[in-house]
């Protein structure tokens, strides 16, 4: 690391002591974009990385409710408002009782660079609340998101801060927080991405972030003269970015070796089928566990265990940070895995990525690989301002097209002698977009 980066980060760290996954973010970024800066003074004059390490604001509240039981519960609600450059506040609401403000302004932090690579005019912003959806009833979720949104309502808008859903959100969460906030404001318009089709949701957006990765995925093997067919995948999460990952992957003729759950991984040698996958898409969404998907289909269930000691071609980590550290990476690189594509959000430690980098891995860090999903909320917000609806292969070609052209930005900015850097790609690409936005704008 070098001495700026280095002094940079100590006051990262000073100002935000203890939200290590905030600095681990900043860290990420800093490392690729302050040599950049040093090359560019305008940005370090006006300086624009100290600025935009800086939430905006971010908003803090009190979630009470009443559970089935008719006792009060008490949650703590969040909205990180990051980044208004170039566009309005845009990114997903996590419930999880693992939430808390750091890891909410890491994925804020991220969302501005992931955002600025869609090329579309959004903005970047984070919330959720510490709140456990699983095992909740229907009533006591659509309680909690009725009380969350009571609050939020006063903070978000079609032309301020569109959120939509992150891990534990999905259509149902999504279609009570809409209903709530249209009922206080007396107003139906795009607040919220990420709604049923049936009323201002846009085709292709639960598939988006899966598909997405796996067009992003590719670019980077026909960029190498590869390609997906016959190759063996490895997949983490079994939720939305998994499942339709894991769908694009089957149709472009790859094999789906593994899904996991919080409780362990699911390991079929042969290739998770159509069929299975539909049923696993149906369990996980009624909440259930991965187990009882490998106990119908005689299915190995590796309790407790992570997908990467498992020999595979391609590695897509799919369900939360830091899920994949520098021992899974180097039993991937053992087994010639040589493609890591992040459908999650940092799921590789620092330590792995390390490790990728050594042996040459080619590594696509989230901020690029799953942009699909924030994109076609995007192209779902301008079809809500048309009042108007694309079709199902309208959408699929644009979120291609924006996969590949946030492929095209990572080879232009992080083209070194023999290899691409994805990483530093994603990382200035995303940044100069940003910076010439808030240069232009003044002092903010
Ligand atoms: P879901 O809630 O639909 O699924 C999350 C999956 O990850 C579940 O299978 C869950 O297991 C598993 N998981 C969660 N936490 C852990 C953990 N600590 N250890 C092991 N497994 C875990 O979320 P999404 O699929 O939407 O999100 C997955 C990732 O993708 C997140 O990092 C999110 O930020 C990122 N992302 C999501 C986008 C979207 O559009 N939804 C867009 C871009 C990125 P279990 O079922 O047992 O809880
Ligand atoms: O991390 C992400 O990009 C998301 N959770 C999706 C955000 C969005 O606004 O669609």
């Amino acid at each position: 690391m070098n001495t700026s980066v280095k002094k940079f980060i100590n006051h990262v760290k000073q100002k935000n002591k203890g939200e290590k996954e905030f600095i681990q973010s900043v860290a990420e970024v800093s490392e690729s974009v302050i040599p950049y800066i040093a090359s560019h003074t305008k940005y370090d004059q006006t300086k624009i990385l100290e600025r935009m390490i800086e939430p905006e604001r971010v908003i803090m509240f009190r979630v009470p409710w009443l559970n089935d039981q008719g006792e009060v519960e008490v949650n703590r609600g969040y909205r990180v408002q990051m980044n208004s450059a170039i566009g309005p506040y845009k990114g997903g609401l996590r419930f999880s009782p693992t939430v808390n403000l750091s890891i909410l302004k890491f994925l804020a932090f991220e969302q501005v660079f992931k955002n600025s690579l869609t090329g579309l005019p959004l903005g970047a912003g984070k919330g959720g609340a510490d709140f456990d959806p699983r095992g909740r009833s229907d009533n006591e979720v659509m309680k909690f998101c009725q009380s969350f949104m009571t609050e939020l309502h006063k903070h978000v808008g079609e032309d301020m801060d569109i959120p939509a859903g992150d891990i534990g959100v999905g259509k149902r969460e999504i279609g009570y927080l809409f209903g709530q906030y249209k009922r206080i404001k007396g107003e139906f318009t795009g607040v919220i991405t990420g709604k049923g089709s049936e009323w201002g949701g846009s085709h292709i957006r639960p598939e988006a972030t899966g598909y997405g990765l796996v067009y992003f995925v590719e670019e980077i093997l026909k960029k190498h003269n590869k390609s997906l067919k016959g190759k063996k995948i490895a997949v983490s999460g079994a939720g939305n970015v998994a499942q339709y990952a894991a769908e694009k992957c089957i149709e472009q003729g790859a094999k789906v070796i593994t899904l996991s759950d919080s409780k362990g991984t699911v390991y079929n040698p042969k290739g998770i089928s159509v069929e299975e996958l539909e049923f696993i898409k149906d369990l996980k969404n009624k909440r259930g566990e991965l187990k009882d998907f490998a106990k119908k289909y005689a299915y190995d269930f590796l309790e407790g265990e992570k997908p990467w000691g498992i020999k595979c071609d391609i590695a897509l980590p799919n369900a939360t940070q830091n899920e994949l550290n520098e021992e899974d990476a180097q039993k991937l690189v053992e087994n010639d895995c040589f493609c890591v594509a992040e459908g999650a959000n940092m799921p590789c430690t620092p330590e792995a990525i390390a490790i990728f980098n050594e042996y040459n891995v080619f590594y696509a860090p989230g901020k690029a690989a799953n942009a699909g999903g924030v994109a076609v909320s995007g192209l779902e917000m301008s079809q809500n301002s048309l009042r108007y609806s694309w079709t199902r292969n309208e959408v699929d070609s644009k979120l291609r097209q924006i996969m590949q052209e946030i492929h095209q930005i990572c080879v232009k900015y992080g083209k070194e002698k023999d290899y691409i850097n994805y990483e530093k790609g994603a990382n200035v690409g995303g940044f100069v977009r940003i910076a010439d936005a808030m240069l232009a704008q003044g002092l903010v």
